[in-house]
């Protein structure tokens, strides 16, 4: 891992909007999924999956049979892992509310569920089973009645889907799953076909095709953020532990090849220590490679003057994890105003918030937790605002509205109000 200065680092990257060539060949799916419906999708199933299956949608058998397949500590694991992820977004939950105001008005918001939420799991080695628990959850503690499933089958070319993906469905509730990916699956889900009935939010990461299918079809339908790959800075003093600081490093970093890991400190010395334990750890990682590449082309050990100056490197950066293996961090806990998600101390691991403690992982990459957030239950709501005016209210700041309206040149505006004021007017003279 390389040392440097932290002044011009950046671990920004550019957004992937596809070549030309893939965009044309997603519009070209979406465009036959939305006028052949599931032929369209039988047909790219059997052209990108290679599999021909006789029917989209999954029996209740196949899904119960997947219990065979995984171990029971996995079983266990996951259904801890889903008792802490729903506690902890059943305190995100908000009521409606209604506010009644001095002159009788009411003023309000109804907060509902979104009816029908698509969750898209990949294929392949991107399928994680606690993704299936962070996107279905918060949607299910918010009260969606239908949260269906769309994925490809577990490898091209041989029927059958990902047990453990199956088995983290129906853990958290998923009975409606079918077997079908790619941006096939996503015009399925936006526009409808025979078998699979439009939703009204399309969650879950995917390979580009997936990504940019799921920007076409935004509008329609509402999208989650596009994720980028994972990211980690982890601010240490001369306190942290470097193999612990070179763990979490790679942790990340076995992601994907543009995962980035970054190590910010004012120790030179933890810089070495950390650069030397980052390389004998390496060694051992299967995913080497992958690691290794993330760590050349986005990865860096970042040295500072001191703590604050570190502190400002990290909101520039604003990553999506941050740990903070300080002396005291609570300390500077304040002070961090860019992080999708903030690990305290030794033992907060940030695997600990992949997959166990309850706060989301999909969290805003690439800076954009500048403005926004972990993945949450207000994300499969939505709300309605209630207004009732009583004839006081009316009476009193009607001449207002009309002076409004008529500043906007929208006389049909300004009568709506009059014609109640003047009518106010005549029954009052008629008494
Ligand atoms: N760290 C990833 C989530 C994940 N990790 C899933 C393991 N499995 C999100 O940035
Ligand atoms: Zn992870």
């Amino acid at each position: 891992m390389r040392i440097l200065p932290a002044k011009s680092f950046s671990t920004k990257r550019e957004e992937d909007y596809g070549t030309p060539e893939q965009n044309r060949v997603v519009k070209e799916i979406i465009e036959r999924v939305r006028t052949e419906g599931d032929q369209a999708l039988f047909y790219y199933t059997e052209q990108h999956d290679r599999v021909k299956p006789d029917k989209l949608r999954l029996e209740e058998a196949e899904i119960q049979a997947a219990y065979e397949q995984v171990d029971e500590p996995f079983l266990q694991a996951i259904r801890e892992a889903a008792a802490n992820i729903r506690a902890f977004h059943e305190k995100q939950k908000r009521n409606s509310w209604m506010d009644p105001q001095p002159d009788g008005s009411l003023l309000g918001q109804v907060i509902r569920p979104l009816k029908r939420v698509g969750l898209y799991v990949p294929g392949g080695k991107a399928a994680y089973p606690s993704s299936v628990l962070m996107n279905a959850i918060p949607a299910m503690v918010a009260g969606v009645p239908e949260v269906v499933m769309v994925t490809p089958p577990a490898t091209a070319g041989q029927p059958g889907i990902n047990p453990y993906i199956l088995v983290a469905a129906a853990e958290v509730g998923i009975t409606e799953i079918y077997g079908v990916g790619g941006a096939q699956a996503v015009a399925a889900l936006a526009y409808g076909t025979e078998s699979i009935p439009a939703v009204d939010k399309i969650v879950g990461p995917g390979n580009i095709y997936v990504a940019l299918a799921k920007r076409y079809v935004f509008g329609a339908v509402d999208i989650d953020s596009i994720a980028g790959p994972s990211e980690i800075v982890v601010l240490a003093d001369s306190s942290a532990d470097p193999a612990y600081v070179a763990a979490d490093l790679l942790s990340q970093a076995e992601h994907d090849e543009m995962a980035s890991a970054v190590l910010v400190t004012p120790s030179a010395e933890l810089a070495e220590q950390v650069r030397r334990e980052v390389s004998r750890q390496l060694a051992e990682l299967p995913r080497k490679a992958i690691a290794q590449r993330s760590l050349d082309d986005y990865g860096a050990i970042l040295t500072v003057d001191s703590l604050e100056e570190g502190i400002e490197v990290v909101n520039r950066l604003a990553p999506e994890h941050l740990e903070l293996l300080l002396e005291e961090p609570f300390r500077y806990l304040g002070a961090i105003e860019n992080a999708g998600a903030i690990f305290l101390g030794e033992y907060s691991s940030e695997p600990v918030g992949d997959y166990f403690a309850g706060p989301n992982h999909i969290l805003p990459t690439n800076g954009t937790a500048r403005f926004s957030s972990p993945l949450n239950v207000d994300d499969f709501l939505k709300k309605s605002s209630v207004i009732y005016y009583s004839r006081q209210a009316l009476l009193e700041n009607g001449r207002k509205i009309i002076t409004l309206a008529q500043h906007e040149g929208l006389q049909g505006h300004a009568r709506a109000i009059e014609v109640r004021l003047e009518k106010e007017l005549e029954k009052e003279e008629n008494r």
